[in-house]
Protein backbone atom coordinates (compact mmCIF):
# COMPACT_ATOMS: atom_id res chain seq x y z
CA UNK A 1 0.00 0.00 0.00
CA UNK A 2 1.66 3.51 -1.11
CA UNK A 3 2.08 6.05 1.98
CA UNK A 4 -0.32 8.04 2.60
CA UNK A 5 -0.52 11.90 2.90
CA UNK A 6 -2.22 11.17 6.22
CA UNK A 7 -0.12 9.30 7.04
CA UNK A 8 0.05 8.50 11.47
CA UNK A 9 3.01 10.52 13.01
CA UNK A 10 2.77 9.98 16.43
CA UNK A 11 0.25 9.08 19.58
CA UNK A 12 0.59 10.79 22.46
CA UNK A 13 -1.47 9.61 25.73
CA UNK A 14 -1.79 12.32 28.48
CA UNK A 15 -2.87 10.94 31.77
CA UNK A 16 -5.03 14.23 33.07
CA UNK A 17 -6.31 14.71 37.16
CA UNK A 18 -9.42 16.98 37.74
CA UNK A 19 -11.67 18.02 40.43
CA UNK A 20 -15.02 17.38 40.85
CA UNK A 21 -17.67 19.38 42.27
CA UNK A 22 -17.71 17.44 44.97
CA UNK A 23 -17.52 13.77 46.45
CA UNK A 24 -19.42 10.85 43.83
CA UNK A 25 -20.49 7.72 45.67
CA UNK A 26 -21.14 4.64 43.90
CA UNK A 27 -21.51 0.87 45.25
CA UNK A 28 -17.79 0.47 44.67
CA UNK A 29 -16.11 3.59 44.81
CA UNK A 30 -16.18 7.31 45.89
CA UNK A 31 -14.64 9.75 43.47
CA UNK A 32 -12.60 12.40 44.71
CA UNK A 33 -11.50 13.40 41.75
CA UNK A 34 -11.71 12.27 37.64
CA UNK A 35 -8.63 10.69 36.04
CA UNK A 36 -9.19 11.40 32.02
CA UNK A 37 -6.91 9.76 29.58
CA UNK A 38 -6.60 12.14 26.49
CA UNK A 39 -4.88 10.85 23.27
CA UNK A 40 -3.27 13.08 20.31
CA UNK A 41 -3.11 11.74 17.42
CA UNK A 42 -0.77 13.69 14.55
CA UNK A 43 -0.86 13.11 10.72
CA UNK A 44 1.38 13.80 8.58
CA UNK A 45 -1.62 16.33 6.64
CA UNK A 46 -0.69 18.33 9.86
CA UNK A 47 -3.97 17.52 11.49
CA UNK A 48 -4.23 16.18 14.92
CA UNK A 49 -6.76 13.91 16.42
CA UNK A 50 -8.36 13.69 19.99
CA UNK A 51 -9.50 11.11 21.52
CA UNK A 52 -10.08 9.92 25.49
CA UNK A 53 -9.99 7.57 27.59
CA UNK A 54 -11.97 7.23 31.04
CA UNK A 55 -12.52 5.21 33.73
CA UNK A 56 -14.26 5.44 36.67
CA UNK A 57 -12.24 4.57 39.81
CA UNK A 58 -8.52 2.85 38.91
CA UNK A 59 -9.80 -0.56 38.12
CA UNK A 60 -12.78 -1.05 40.22
CA UNK A 61 -15.24 -0.41 37.38
CA UNK A 62 -13.63 -2.47 34.94
CA UNK A 63 -10.32 -4.05 33.48
CA UNK A 64 -8.71 -1.12 32.22
CA UNK A 65 -6.86 1.84 34.63
CA UNK A 66 -5.86 5.24 33.26
CA UNK A 67 -1.84 3.99 33.98
CA UNK A 68 -2.46 0.51 31.84
CA UNK A 69 -4.81 2.45 29.13
CA UNK A 70 -1.34 5.30 28.78
CA UNK A 71 1.10 1.56 28.74
CA UNK A 72 -1.07 -0.18 26.33
CA UNK A 73 -1.44 3.02 24.13
CA UNK A 74 2.03 4.26 24.17
CA UNK A 75 3.69 0.09 23.77
CA UNK A 76 0.92 -1.60 21.87
CA UNK A 77 -1.36 0.60 19.71
CA UNK A 78 1.19 3.23 18.63
CA UNK A 79 3.41 1.02 16.98
CA UNK A 80 0.39 -0.96 15.42
CA UNK A 81 -0.81 2.71 14.00
CA UNK A 82 2.62 5.02 13.26
CA UNK A 83 2.72 5.01 9.29
CA UNK A 84 -0.60 3.73 8.56
CA UNK A 85 -3.05 5.86 6.59
CA UNK A 86 -5.49 7.67 9.53
CA UNK A 87 -8.05 8.72 6.44
CA UNK A 88 -8.95 5.18 6.19
CA UNK A 89 -10.46 4.03 9.52
CA UNK A 90 -11.46 1.25 8.70
CA UNK A 91 -8.14 -0.57 7.88
CA UNK A 92 -6.60 1.04 10.94
CA UNK A 93 -9.34 -0.18 13.36
CA UNK A 94 -9.18 -3.41 11.68
CA UNK A 95 -5.63 -3.85 12.05
CA UNK A 96 -5.48 -3.62 15.80
CA UNK A 97 -8.29 -5.94 15.49
CA UNK A 98 -5.64 -9.10 14.02
CA UNK A 99 -3.35 -8.16 17.15
CA UNK A 100 -5.02 -6.54 20.20
CA UNK A 101 -7.68 -8.05 22.52
CA UNK A 102 -10.10 -6.31 24.16
CA UNK A 103 -9.14 -3.24 25.68
CA UNK A 104 -12.05 -1.20 24.50
CA UNK A 105 -10.90 2.08 26.48
CA UNK A 106 -7.80 2.31 24.66
CA UNK A 107 -9.30 1.34 21.65
CA UNK A 108 -12.29 4.00 21.89
CA UNK A 109 -9.67 6.54 22.36
CA UNK A 110 -8.23 5.80 18.97
CA UNK A 111 -11.26 5.52 17.25
CA UNK A 112 -12.57 8.59 18.47
CA UNK A 113 -8.92 10.79 17.65
CA UNK A 114 -8.88 8.94 13.72
CA UNK A 115 -12.76 9.88 13.50
CA UNK A 116 -11.81 13.61 14.95
CA UNK A 117 -8.93 13.64 12.43
CA UNK A 118 -11.32 12.69 9.77
CA UNK A 119 -14.01 15.46 10.60
CA UNK A 120 -11.34 17.96 10.24
CA UNK A 121 -9.40 17.05 7.50
CA UNK A 122 -12.77 16.74 5.61
CA UNK A 123 -14.64 19.93 7.31
CA UNK A 124 -17.65 17.52 8.64
CA UNK A 125 -18.74 16.98 12.42
CA UNK A 126 -17.93 13.12 13.74
CA UNK A 127 -21.71 12.50 13.48
CA UNK A 128 -21.61 13.29 9.81
CA UNK A 129 -18.93 10.99 9.80
CA UNK A 130 -20.84 8.54 10.98
CA UNK A 131 -23.38 9.03 8.53
CA UNK A 132 -25.39 12.47 9.45
CA UNK A 133 -27.14 13.63 12.72
CA UNK A 134 -31.11 13.36 13.19
CA UNK A 135 -30.68 15.43 16.31
CA UNK A 136 -28.96 18.17 17.48
CA UNK A 137 -29.29 17.86 20.78
CA UNK A 138 -29.84 14.85 23.70
CA UNK A 139 -31.81 15.62 27.29
CA UNK A 140 -28.95 14.38 30.11
CA UNK A 141 -30.08 12.59 32.77
CA UNK A 142 -27.89 14.05 36.32
CA UNK A 143 -26.60 11.61 38.83
CA UNK A 144 -27.11 12.24 42.92
CA UNK A 145 -24.57 10.69 44.23
CA UNK A 146 -23.79 12.86 47.40
CA UNK A 147 -24.28 9.77 49.79
CA UNK A 148 -26.98 12.13 51.85
CA UNK A 149 -30.65 11.76 51.28
CA UNK A 150 -31.42 15.47 51.78
CA UNK A 151 -28.96 17.13 49.96
CA UNK A 152 -29.50 14.67 46.88
CA UNK A 153 -32.93 15.97 47.01
CA UNK A 154 -31.51 19.44 47.38
CA UNK A 155 -29.40 18.93 44.57
CA UNK A 156 -32.00 17.11 42.12
CA UNK A 157 -34.65 20.20 43.24
CA UNK A 158 -31.96 23.03 41.61
CA UNK A 159 -31.17 21.00 38.68
CA UNK A 160 -35.16 21.15 37.99
CA UNK A 161 -35.13 24.81 38.87
CA UNK A 162 -32.30 26.32 36.52
CA UNK A 163 -33.86 23.54 33.78
CA UNK A 164 -30.74 21.32 33.67
CA UNK A 165 -32.13 18.02 33.83
CA UNK A 166 -35.44 16.11 35.29
CA UNK A 167 -34.23 12.91 34.82
CA UNK A 168 -32.26 11.38 37.76
CA UNK A 169 -30.22 8.64 38.77
CA UNK A 170 -29.13 7.26 42.05
CA UNK A 171 -26.15 5.35 42.87
CA UNK A 172 -27.36 2.62 45.48
CA UNK A 173 -25.63 -0.48 46.53
CA UNK A 174 -23.24 0.30 48.56
CA UNK A 175 -25.10 0.35 51.68
CA UNK A 176 -27.35 -1.96 53.62
CA UNK A 177 -30.42 -2.97 51.36
CA UNK A 178 -33.72 -1.26 53.43
CA UNK A 179 -31.94 2.18 53.85
CA UNK A 180 -30.99 2.22 50.23
CA UNK A 181 -34.24 1.58 49.50
CA UNK A 182 -35.78 4.18 51.89
CA UNK A 183 -33.19 6.42 50.25
CA UNK A 184 -34.14 6.20 47.13
CA UNK A 185 -38.24 6.08 47.93
CA UNK A 186 -37.77 9.45 49.69
CA UNK A 187 -36.01 10.92 46.64
CA UNK A 188 -38.70 9.98 44.35
CA UNK A 189 -41.53 11.33 46.70
CA UNK A 190 -40.01 14.49 46.71
CA UNK A 191 -39.60 15.07 43.16
CA UNK A 192 -42.35 13.20 42.04
CA UNK A 193 -44.07 13.80 38.73
CA UNK A 194 -41.40 16.69 38.02
CA UNK A 195 -38.84 13.58 37.76
CA UNK A 196 -38.05 10.20 36.42
CA UNK A 197 -36.31 8.76 39.04
CA UNK A 198 -34.00 5.60 38.45
CA UNK A 199 -31.51 3.77 39.89
CA UNK A 200 -28.10 2.41 39.42
CA UNK A 201 -26.87 -0.48 41.72
CA UNK A 202 -23.48 -1.15 39.78
CA UNK A 203 -23.84 -5.24 40.19
CA UNK A 204 -24.07 -4.64 44.33
CA UNK A 205 -26.84 -7.11 44.89
CA UNK A 206 -26.99 -10.62 44.69
CA UNK A 207 -29.89 -12.35 43.12
CA UNK A 208 -32.45 -12.97 46.05
CA UNK A 209 -31.56 -9.38 47.46
CA UNK A 210 -32.52 -7.92 44.30
CA UNK A 211 -35.80 -10.41 43.09
CA UNK A 212 -37.05 -8.04 46.38
CA UNK A 213 -35.19 -5.08 45.70
CA UNK A 214 -36.51 -4.29 42.45
CA UNK A 215 -40.38 -5.08 43.08
CA UNK A 216 -40.45 -2.45 45.67
CA UNK A 217 -38.46 -0.05 43.58
CA UNK A 218 -40.89 -0.54 40.78
CA UNK A 219 -43.73 -0.40 42.98
CA UNK A 220 -42.58 2.85 44.01
CA UNK A 221 -42.11 4.24 40.86
CA UNK A 222 -39.11 4.32 39.95
CA UNK A 223 -38.31 3.67 35.72
CA UNK A 224 -35.47 2.04 35.47
CA UNK A 225 -32.90 -0.07 37.48
CA UNK A 226 -29.76 -0.58 36.17
CA UNK A 227 -27.25 -3.61 36.49
CA UNK A 228 -28.92 -4.97 39.95
CA UNK A 229 -26.62 -8.27 40.13
CA UNK A 230 -23.02 -9.34 38.99
CA UNK A 231 -22.41 -9.48 35.11
CA UNK A 232 -21.54 -13.02 35.76
CA UNK A 233 -24.78 -14.16 36.85
CA UNK A 234 -26.68 -14.40 33.13
CA UNK A 235 -29.29 -16.77 34.39
CA UNK A 236 -30.04 -14.23 37.21
CA UNK A 237 -30.51 -11.68 34.75
CA UNK A 238 -32.74 -13.27 33.02
CA UNK A 239 -34.77 -14.37 35.36
CA UNK A 240 -34.49 -10.65 36.94
CA UNK A 241 -35.84 -9.13 34.24
CA UNK A 242 -39.27 -11.61 33.91
CA UNK A 243 -39.90 -11.10 37.02
CA UNK A 244 -38.78 -7.34 37.63
CA UNK A 245 -41.53 -4.80 37.46
CA UNK A 246 -39.46 -1.92 36.44
CA UNK A 247 -37.61 -2.66 33.62
CA UNK A 248 -33.39 -3.57 33.72
CA UNK A 249 -30.69 -1.75 32.06
CA UNK A 250 -27.77 -3.98 31.25
CA UNK A 251 -24.68 -1.89 31.90
CA UNK A 252 -21.31 -3.78 33.26
CA UNK A 253 -22.79 -6.70 31.26
CA UNK A 254 -21.93 -4.85 27.98
CA UNK A 255 -17.53 -5.13 27.87
CA UNK A 256 -17.63 -5.54 24.28
CA UNK A 257 -20.14 -5.50 21.06
CA UNK A 258 -20.07 -9.59 21.70
CA UNK A 259 -21.68 -9.31 24.88
CA UNK A 260 -24.38 -7.01 23.67
CA UNK A 261 -25.22 -9.86 21.25
CA UNK A 262 -25.34 -12.66 24.44
CA UNK A 263 -27.37 -10.30 26.16
CA UNK A 264 -29.86 -9.89 23.83
CA UNK A 265 -29.98 -13.83 22.50
CA UNK A 266 -30.60 -14.22 26.25
CA UNK A 267 -33.32 -11.90 26.43
CA UNK A 268 -31.48 -10.50 29.67
CA UNK A 269 -32.65 -6.86 29.66
CA UNK A 270 -34.87 -4.91 28.20
CA UNK A 271 -32.34 -1.50 27.99
CA UNK A 272 -29.03 -1.27 26.94
CA UNK A 273 -26.94 1.40 28.34
CA UNK A 274 -24.42 2.28 25.20
CA UNK A 275 -20.97 3.87 26.20
CA UNK A 276 -18.21 4.18 23.29
CA UNK A 277 -15.49 3.17 26.06
CA UNK A 278 -16.97 -0.38 26.32
CA UNK A 279 -17.57 -1.41 22.70
CA UNK A 280 -14.07 0.24 21.34
CA UNK A 281 -15.55 3.82 19.95
CA UNK A 282 -18.29 5.77 18.45
CA UNK A 283 -18.35 3.36 15.56
CA UNK A 284 -18.15 0.37 17.98
CA UNK A 285 -21.17 1.44 20.17
CA UNK A 286 -23.26 1.88 17.02
CA UNK A 287 -22.73 -2.20 16.52
CA UNK A 288 -24.31 -2.82 19.64
CA UNK A 289 -27.21 -0.04 19.36
CA UNK A 290 -27.97 -2.30 15.89
CA UNK A 291 -28.01 -5.62 17.75
CA UNK A 292 -30.52 -3.55 20.53
CA UNK A 293 -32.81 -2.49 17.57
CA UNK A 294 -32.41 -5.13 15.76
CA UNK A 295 -33.74 -7.24 19.55
CA UNK A 296 -36.05 -4.64 20.30
CA UNK A 297 -33.99 -3.56 23.27
CA UNK A 298 -34.76 0.24 24.32
CA UNK A 299 -31.59 2.38 24.02
CA UNK A 300 -29.64 4.63 26.67
CA UNK A 301 -26.61 7.07 26.04
CA UNK A 302 -24.33 6.40 28.95
CA UNK A 303 -20.96 7.65 30.26
CA UNK A 304 -18.03 6.48 32.13
CA UNK A 305 -17.76 10.48 33.23
CA UNK A 306 -15.74 11.02 30.62
CA UNK A 307 -14.63 15.09 30.57
CA UNK A 308 -15.36 16.61 26.95
CA UNK A 309 -13.46 15.09 24.83
CA UNK A 310 -15.62 11.46 25.25
CA UNK A 311 -18.30 12.74 26.52
CA UNK A 312 -19.29 14.62 22.93
CA UNK A 313 -17.79 11.84 21.13
CA UNK A 314 -20.44 9.43 22.46
CA UNK A 315 -22.43 12.51 21.89
CA UNK A 316 -22.10 12.55 17.84
CA UNK A 317 -23.03 8.56 17.68
CA UNK A 318 -25.93 9.18 19.78
CA UNK A 319 -27.15 11.69 17.68
CA UNK A 320 -27.20 9.64 14.39
CA UNK A 321 -30.02 7.12 16.17
CA UNK A 322 -33.33 6.84 15.20
CA UNK A 323 -34.27 6.23 18.80
CA UNK A 324 -32.96 6.88 22.55
CA UNK A 325 -36.17 5.96 24.05
CA UNK A 326 -34.45 7.11 27.89
CA UNK A 327 -32.15 9.42 26.57
CA UNK A 328 -28.74 9.96 27.77
CA UNK A 329 -26.14 10.65 30.92
CA UNK A 330 -23.73 12.78 29.41
CA UNK A 331 -23.31 14.84 32.05
CA UNK A 332 -18.95 14.21 33.03
CA UNK A 333 -18.03 17.40 32.21
CA UNK A 334 -20.50 18.76 34.98
CA UNK A 335 -19.18 17.20 37.29
CA UNK A 336 -16.07 18.57 36.94
CA UNK A 337 -14.84 21.89 38.33
CA UNK A 338 -11.92 22.40 35.28
CA UNK A 339 -12.03 21.44 31.70
CA UNK A 340 -8.73 21.34 29.20
CA UNK A 341 -11.17 22.74 26.32
CA UNK A 342 -11.00 26.01 24.80
CA UNK A 343 -15.11 25.88 24.28
CA UNK A 344 -16.76 23.36 27.09
CA UNK A 345 -19.81 21.47 25.64
CA UNK A 346 -23.10 23.87 25.71
CA UNK A 347 -25.76 22.68 28.30
CA UNK A 348 -29.35 24.12 28.21
CA UNK A 349 -32.99 23.17 28.89
CA UNK A 350 -32.47 20.14 29.86
CA UNK A 351 -30.00 19.12 27.02
CA UNK A 352 -26.68 18.85 25.40
CA UNK A 353 -26.04 20.46 22.53
CA UNK A 354 -23.65 18.69 19.65
CA UNK A 355 -21.53 21.68 17.80
CA UNK A 356 -21.93 21.53 13.79
CA UNK A 357 -18.21 21.88 14.31
CA UNK A 358 -15.41 19.56 12.23
CA UNK A 359 -14.20 16.55 14.36
CA UNK A 360 -15.65 16.32 17.69
CA UNK A 361 -15.91 20.27 17.54
CA UNK A 362 -13.35 20.93 20.73
CA UNK A 363 -9.91 22.80 21.15
CA UNK A 364 -7.52 21.35 23.35
CA UNK A 365 -6.44 24.32 25.79
CA UNK A 366 -2.82 24.07 26.20
CA UNK A 367 -2.42 25.91 28.98
CA UNK A 368 -4.85 24.13 31.20
CA UNK A 369 -3.75 20.71 29.48
CA UNK A 370 -0.09 21.40 31.20
CA UNK A 371 -1.36 22.64 34.57
CA UNK A 372 -3.94 19.18 35.33
CA UNK A 373 -1.32 16.75 33.49
CA UNK A 374 0.19 14.35 35.82
CA UNK A 375 3.70 14.56 35.26
C1 LIG B 1 -22.16 3.90 35.66
O1 LIG B 1 -22.00 2.92 36.34
O2 LIG B 1 -23.13 3.96 34.93
C2 LIG B 1 -22.51 6.93 34.94
C3 LIG B 1 -23.10 7.95 35.60
C4 LIG B 1 -22.63 7.94 36.92
O3 LIG B 1 -22.93 8.70 37.82
O4 LIG B 1 -21.77 6.90 37.07
C5 LIG B 1 -21.60 6.32 35.84
C6 LIG B 1 -21.11 4.98 35.67
MG1 LIG C 1 -23.95 2.03 35.42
Amino acid sequence: IEMSHAAIESLEAIIVDLPTIRPHKLAMHTMQNQTLVILRLRCADGVEGIGEATTIGGLSYGNESPDSIKVNLDRHFAPLLIGQDASNINACMQRIDRVVKGNTFARSAVETALLDAQGKRFGLPVSEILGGRVRDSLEVAWTLASGDTRKDIAEGEQMLEARRHRIFKLKIGAGEVNKDLAHVIAIKQALGERASVRVDVNQAWDEAVALRACRILGENGIDLIEQPISRHNRGGQVRLNQSSPAPIMADESIECVEDAFNLARDGAAPVFALKIAKNGGPRAVLRTASIAEAAGIGLYGGTMLEGSVGTLASAHAFITLNKLAWDTELFGPLLLTEDIVTEPPLYRDFHLHVPRLPGIGLTLDEERLARFRRS
